[in-house]
C-alpha cells in the first residue's frame, strides 16, 4: 500500500453549476492543457477507487458496496506526474439516474480528457462490456481494465484479453487491484489508449435516425454520434449540455426525429438501446470467456443468502449489532476510555499538567482557561482524545469490517420492506448506516438516491435521529453502564421517532417510491491492511473536525462561567431542564456543549453521570434528548450546501423543539410508570 498523500482536490463544486462552465475557467483550462487528464470510469463497486489509490497514492474511500465514491477525486499518476487521474462515482448505465452518476457523465462530456479508462468487473463480463460499448461511442481514446481477476479465476473463468482487445480495438489489461496484480502494465496501457471505432451495430431504422441527429449535433470533445445516442436516450445531462450549444431550431429538429423513432417502439429508446448493447456484449463474451466449474464458493454464498432471508436475516443482523455494540460500547467506551480518561489523563497527565501550570500561573484565570473545569486542556483536548478518540476508533474498525465484507447492501435488501413505510426503498439504509459513522459525510452520500424527495427525506432523518459514531459510543457506554432496559428504551424511542417523523414527512411530500435496484457484491473476507488505512483516514478527518470545535466549546464555556453567564443560563433553563425533562439543573451546560456537536453534549452527560448525579431515568431521558438534539455545525453546513440555507434552517427549527418534546414526554411517561 503506498503512503497516503492528502487528497489533491475533490470537486463537489461540480454540483449546482454546469460543469462546462467550470471546464472552461482559465485555471482548469490551463491545467488540462499542461497535464493529460485520464478519468477512471465504470460501474459501481468494481474497484475504481482501489485502483486509483494504488496508482496515485492519494487516499480514496474503498468499500464493498455500490455508491462509495460520490464526488471526483484527482491525483497525479505515480511515476508520471504529467498525468492526472480522476476517480469518479460509479454509473449503472447512461442516462444517469442519480446525482453521483450525473457527476461522472459531466466529466465525460466536459472535462478535456486525454482518455477514459473503463474499470470493469472481470466476473461479470457481459455487464462490463455493455458499458464499454456505450463509452466507445463517445469517441474518446479508451482502455479497458478488467479488475477483480482474482475472483474471476476463483470462479473458474478465463478471459482471452488479447482477443478482447483486438475485437474492441483498445488496450485491455487484467488486474486485481487490491492485491496489486497487473498494475505495472497500466501506465503503458493508459498512454496506448485508442480512439475506438463505433462498435454498436444498430438496425437500419435506428441508423437513419441517428445519422440525421448526428448531423445536427455541435462539434465538441466527444463524438457527434455519441452525443446523438445520449440525446436519443433522453439523457438529462446531455440535453442540458446541448441546450446551451445548439440553436433552438436545430434542437427542435433533432427532437422531432427522436419522437418519430419513439413512435415505432413501445419501449423507451433508452431501454431498447441498452438491450442492443447487452446482446452485443453477450456475443463478444461468448468469444472470449471460458468457464470451468468452481465449487469453493458455496459456503460463502450460502451465508450471503441467509443475510437477506426474512427470518435468518434478522437473526444475523441482531448478531452483527450485538458484536458492534460490544466492541464499541464495551471495548471502546468502557475499557479504552477507562484506560485513557480515568487512568492516563485523570490520574497522571491532568494532575501533572495542573500543578505545572499552577507553578508559573498560580490559580488565576490562566489556570482556569487551561486546566480548570472548563479549560482548553481539561475539556477540549481531554474530551476529544481520551473520550471520543477510543470510541470512534473502535467504531470505525467495526464499521470497516462490515463495509468491506459486503454486508451493507444486503442490509439494504433486508430493510427494503421497513423503508417502504417511509415511502423510501432499502437504498436509503446505506446513507443511514453511514450516518452512524459521520452524519456529515452521510449527507453527501444521499446523492446516490434517485429523486430529490428521497434525498430530502433521508437527510432529514439523518439530521434528526441518526447518532454519529462518537455520540453513539458515548451513549452506548453510558447506557450499557446503566441497564439493559435503559438501552432498550433508548433504542425504541429513537427508532419510533425516526419512523414517526419519516412517516409524516413522507406523507407531506408525496412522490413515487422507487423500486430497489441494487447490485449485491460477493461476500469477502475484509483485508486488515485496507481497514487500518481506511480507519486512519477517517480518524484523521474526524479529529481535524472535532478538535477545533471542542476547543471552541471549551472557550465558550470558560467565558460563560467567568462572566456569570453560565449560572444565569442554568437558572433560565431550569423550567426546561428540571421542570420538563426532569434532569438536574447542572444538565444545562451539557446542552450548551451539544450546540457545538451532539457528541460533545453527550460527553458532558457522560461525565455528569460518572460523578453519580444522574438516576437511570434521567440518564435515558438525557440520552434521548441529546441524540435527537440539533445536528452538528458541520452537518448543518453540509445540508445548506446541498439543499440551500432555507432548508437547513427549517430542519434545525423543526429538530430543536422536537428533541425537547420527545425527551420531556419520555420523562413524564417514565415517572408515571414509576422510574426504571
Ligand atoms: N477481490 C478483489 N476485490 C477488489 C478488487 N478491487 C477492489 N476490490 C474490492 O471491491 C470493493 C469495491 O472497491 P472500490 O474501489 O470501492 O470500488 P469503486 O468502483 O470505486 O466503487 P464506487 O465508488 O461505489 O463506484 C472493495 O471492497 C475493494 O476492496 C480486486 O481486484 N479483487
Ligand atoms: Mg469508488
Amino acid at each position: 500500500m503506498p503512503a497516503a498523500k492528502t487528497e489533491e482536490h475533490t470537486c463537489n463544486h461540480y454540483l449546482g453549476r454546469p460543469i462546462w462552465e467550470i471546464a472552461l475557467t482559465p485555471a482548469t483550462a490551463q491545467s488540462a492543457a499542461s497535464r493529460g487528464t485520464i478519468a477512471l470510469v465504470g460501474h459501481s463497486n468494481v474497484g475504481k477507487s482501489a485502483l486509483f489509490q494504488k496508482l496515485t497514492g492519494v487516499r480514496a474511500m474503498v468499500s464493498n458496496y455500490p455508491g462509495t465514491t460520490v464526488e471526483i477525486t484527482r491525483g497525479a499518476l505515480t511515476g508520471n506526474h504529467a498525468i492526472t487521474l480522476l476517480d469518479t462515482p460509479g454509473v449503472i448505465t447512461l442516462p444517469a439516474n442519480s446525482e453521483d452518476e450525473r457527476i461522472t457523465e459531466k466529466v465525460l462530456l466536459a472535462e478535456r480528457l486525454q482518455s477514459a479508462v473503463q474499470v470493469g468487473d472481470a466476473k461479470n463480463l457481459p455487464r462490463t462490456l455493455s458499458l464499454t460499448l456505450l463509452l466507445m461511442e463517445l469517441g474518446l481514446p479508451m482502455a479497458l481494465v478488467l479488475n477483480m481477476m482474482d475472483e474471476a479465476i476463483e470462479r473458474g473463468s478465463s478471459i482471452d484479453h488479447a482477443l478482447l482487445g483486438k475485437i474492441l480495438g483498445i488496450p485491455v489489461v487484467p488486474t486485481a487491484a487490491v492485491h496489486g496484480h497487473g498494475l505495472d502494465a497500466l501506465p503503458g496501457a493508459f498512454l496506448a489508449a485508442q480512439r475506438p471505432k463505433s462498435a454498436l451495430a444498430l438496425p437500419d431504422k435506428w441508423e437513419v435516425a441517428l445519422t440525421a441527429i448526428e448531423s445536427l449535433m455541435p462539434e465538441t470533445t466527444v463524438s457527434r454520434r455519441g452525443l446523438a445516442l445520449l440525446f436519443l436516450a433522453h439523457d438529462g445531462v446531455a440535453e442540458e449540455y446541448l441546450v446551451e450549444r445548439m440553436p433552438f431550431e436545430q434542437l427542435a429538429k433533432a427532437q422531432d426525429v427522436r419522437a418519430r423513432l419513439q413512435g415505432h417502439s413501445p419501449e423507451s429508446l433508452a431501454s431498447v438501446l441498452q438491450s442492443f448493447r447487452w446482446q452485443q456484449a453477450e456475443n463478444i463474451t461468448a468469444r472470449v470467456l471460458q468457464n470451468a466449474p468452481a465449487g469453493r464458493l458455496v459456503s460463502r454464498s450460502r451465508l450471503a443468502q441467509l443475510t437477506v432471508h426474512p427470518v435468518w436475516g434478522l437473526f444475523l443482523l441482531a448478531l452483527a449489532l450485538v458484536a458492534v455494540f460490544w466492541f464499541v460500547g464495551v471495548v471502546g467506551a468502557q475499557w479504552l476510555v477507562g484506560l485513557l480518561e480515568v487512568s492516563l489523563f485523570g490520574e497522571i497527565i491532568n494532575p501533572a499538567l495542573a500543578s505545572w501550570v499552577a507553578s508559573f500561573a498560580g490559580k488565576g484565570w490562566l489556570y482556569d482557561l487551561l486546566v480548570g473545569p472548563y479549560g482548553l486542556w481539561t475539556m477540549g483536548i481531554t474530551y476529544a482524545v481520551a473520550l471520543i478518540l477510543p470510541i470512534v476508533t473502535t467504531f470505525f474498525l467495526a464499521f470497516g469490517v462490515l463495509e468491506d465484507s459486503g454486508y451493507l447492501p444486503r442490509l439494504a435488501v433486508l430493510s427494503n420492506r421497513w423503508f417502504s413505510w417511509l415511502g423510501l426503498n432499502g437504498k436509503a439504509v446505506l446513507p443511514m448506516v453511514l450516518g452512524l459513522g459521520c452524519v456529515t459525510m452521510a449527507t453527501v452520500t444521499t446523492r446516490t438516491l434517485e429523486t430529490r424527495r428521497e434525498r430530502f427525506l433521508v437527510t432529514l432523518l439523518l439530521a434528526l435521529a441518526v447518532p454519529c459514531s462518537a455520540q453513539l459510543g458515548v451513549v452506548m457506554g453510558l447506557l450499557a453502564g446503566t441497564s439493559a432496559l435503559a438501552v432498550l428504551i433508548w433504542s425504541f424511542v429513537i427508532l419510533a421517532t425516526l419512523f414517526a417523523v419519516g412517516y409524516l414527512a413522507a406523507r407531506l411530500s408525496p412522490g413515487e417510491r422507487q423500486p430497489l435496484v441494487l447490485e449485491l457484491p460477493p461476500f469477502r473476507w475484509p483485508l486488515p491492511g485496507a481497514i487500518l488505512v481506511k480507519t486512519a483516514a477517517r480518524l484523521e478527518w474526524y479529529m481535524k473536525e472535532v478538535l477545533p470545535l471542542f476547543l471552541l466549546g471549551a472557550l465558550v464555556m470558560f467565558l460563560l462561567d467567568r462572566t456569570g453567564g453560565l449560572a444565569l443560563l442554568v437558572r433560565a433553563a431550569e423550567p426546561l431542564t428540571v421542570g420538563w425533562l426532569g434532569l438536574p439543573a447542572a444538565a444545562a451546560p451539557a446542552f450548551v456543549l451539544g450546540f457545538m456537536r451532539r457528541d460533545f453534549g453527550a460527553t458532558g452527560f457522560f461525565l455528569l453521570s460518572a460523578s453519580g448525579v444522574l438516576s437511570p431515568t434521567q440518564t435515558v431521558v438525557a440520552m434521548v434528548t441529546i441524540t435527537l438534539f440539533i445536528p452538528c455545525i458541520a452537518t448543518v453546513m453540509m445540508i445548506a450546501k446541498e439543499y440551500g440555507n432555507k432548508i437547513a434552517v427549517s430542519m434545525v427549527a423543526l429538530i430543536f423543539p422536537l428533541a425537547f418534546f420527545v425527551g420531556g414526554l419520555l420523562n413524564h411517561l417514565l415517572l408515571w410508570i414509576g422510574n426504571i
